[in-house]
């Protein structure tokens, strides 16, 4: 019998080279796979750079993904495709052409040295709580939906880049 699928959400974002290109490219490879299906994209958003302030801002949105992979072989699909893609990732925070995160996969929560599950650091960032509320506003993190998380935060100088959330097939 076939594994059962889960429900899990990614986050894509980027500011080097091109990266709306390369976020359509990652969902499109993700799409190719036997064992994943992308069921819902977020419109895209161009966000101002959070962390390290001196460089680009970003291009930032968040997929539905049904999967039969477990947590572990998501992410290391994750860092797969980002290194087919050549991320440079010669600092925390810097600039990158892809940045692929595995944000929630199920209702799993776990903590390891190589994944930790829901993405520890989303419910502080604008520029993941605006994409993912595009698809998951009921969604429960850390005990809260991400409608309640993406309220806390600045949201500052965020824009729609392109309210079409079929852009990452058109790239
Ligand atoms: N890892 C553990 N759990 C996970 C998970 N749930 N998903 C491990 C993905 N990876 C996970 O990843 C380092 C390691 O984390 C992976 O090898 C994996 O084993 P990383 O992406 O290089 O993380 P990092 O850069 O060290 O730190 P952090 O906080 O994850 O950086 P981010 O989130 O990648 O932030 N501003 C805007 N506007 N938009 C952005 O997209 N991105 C960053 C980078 C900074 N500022 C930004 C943006
Ligand atoms: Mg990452």
């Amino acid at each position: 019998m076939p594994n059962a699928e889960t429900v899990a959400y990614l986050g894509l974002g980027g500011n080097l080279g091109d990266p709306v290109a390369n976020m359509a490219a990652a969902l499109q490879q993700v799409e190719a796979r036997q064992d994943c299906r992308v069921t819902a994209v977020s419109r895209l958003y161009r966000t101002p750079p959070w962390g390290k302030t001196d460089q680009d801002w970003f291009f930032n949105s968040a997929a539905e993904i049904s999967t039969t992979l477990d947590p572990l072989s998501l992410l290391r699909l994750c860092l797969e495709i980002e290194r087919s893609m050549k991320r440079i990732r010669i600092e925390r925070w810097g600039p990158r052409t892809i940045d692929l995160d595995v944000l929630a996969y199920g209702d799993v929560a776990l903590a390891s040295e190589e994944l930790t599950l829901p993405h520890p650091r989303m419910t502080e960032r604008a520029f993941v709580l605006l994409p993912l509320a595009d698809l998951a506003p009921d969604l429960v993190v850390a005990e809260r939906p991400i409608s309640a998380w993406l309220a806390d935060v600045d949201a500052a100088g965020i824009e729609v880049a392109d309210a079409d959330r079929g852009w990452w097939r058109r790239v």
